[in-house]
């Protein structure tokens, strides 16, 4: 919905950083804000062409790695569904809901999630919003090489809000487990601290003027491949094998 002369630093930073040989770094650079910009700009060039083209004014983020850079943790077969099917259809769809209402006309895609999000008429365009941004920031949640401990700045942030690494994972464990049917379990700051925070469907803490540092898929399409019916699998895969916490590092100080 952006023009091009609109593009924000960020944006172009993100341009250059492609150019530089890949997006890894980018979303540890943009945060959420940014990453929601980027994801409601002009198409971003990419090594790859995206598994499942979108057009229209929301476009789909490219992943932040190689589609295969996360197995055996997360296949590629996964993500051939999950981002070329589930989030390209998600985008597609938000493009149809908004098309030709001028209600929505040069928003970025966090501001429709947050209008969307105050009238239950406006629930079609809210669920797919809320699930292009959510699954953008999925993507960027995880890196090849990921999980495990994290040092320094959020590690003391952990140990301050839950007491200690073991505890926290013991409770993010936990709270994806316990998720009936599907959405998302996140890492928020709230209050001045971190906390756990579970949402049903599309929802997002972004539309309740929440901060996610980190977000867990836990609806079926995200493991069902990988792992059936074993959800505790996946959610141990994506916490001892997955995590960026250089991500949810800079979404602390963003
Ligand atoms: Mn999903």
């Amino acid at each position: 919905m952006q023009h091009p002369k609109d593009r924000s630093p960020a944006l172009h930073l993100s341009r250059r950083h492609v150019l530089a040989g890949g997006l890894a770094g980018t979303s540890l650079l943009l945060g959420a804000k940014a990453l929601a910009r980027a994801a409601s700009a002009d198409p971003t060039p990419r090594a790859e062409p995206a598994l499942e083209p979108v057009q229209g004014p929301f476009v789909l983020t490219p992943l932040p790695w190689k589609d295969d850079a996360l197995a055996p943790s997360m296949s590629a077969n996964t993500l051939s569904f999950h981002y070329g099917k589930h989030h390209s259809g998600y985008v597609d769809k938000l493009n149809k809901a908004v098309a030709g209402n001028k209600k929505w006309d040069g928003l970025a895609l966090t501001k429709v999630i947050e209008l969307a999000a105050k009238d239950p008429a406006d629930a079609g365009v809210f669920n797919n919003a809320a699930q292009t941004w959510n699954h953008t920031f999925f993507w960027a949640s995880m890196k090849p090489g990921g999980g495990g401990e994290p040092t320094g700045r959020l590690a003391d942030a952990l140990k301050t809000s839950f007491g200690d690494f073991a505890t926290f994972k013991k409770q993010f464990t936990d709270a994806a487990s316990g998720l009936f049917g599907s959405g998302w379990t996140w890492l928020t700051m709230k209050e001045g601290k971190l906390a756990i925070e579970k949402t049903s469907n599309a929802d997002t803490p972004i539309a309740h003027g929440g901060k996610p540092l980190l977000v867990l898929d836990v609806w079926e399409h995200a493991y069902y491949l990988d792992y059936q019916n074993k959800r505790a699998d996946f959610i141990a895969a994506y916490l001892d094998k997955l995590v960026n916490w250089e991500f949810a590092l800079a979404n602390l100080a963003g």
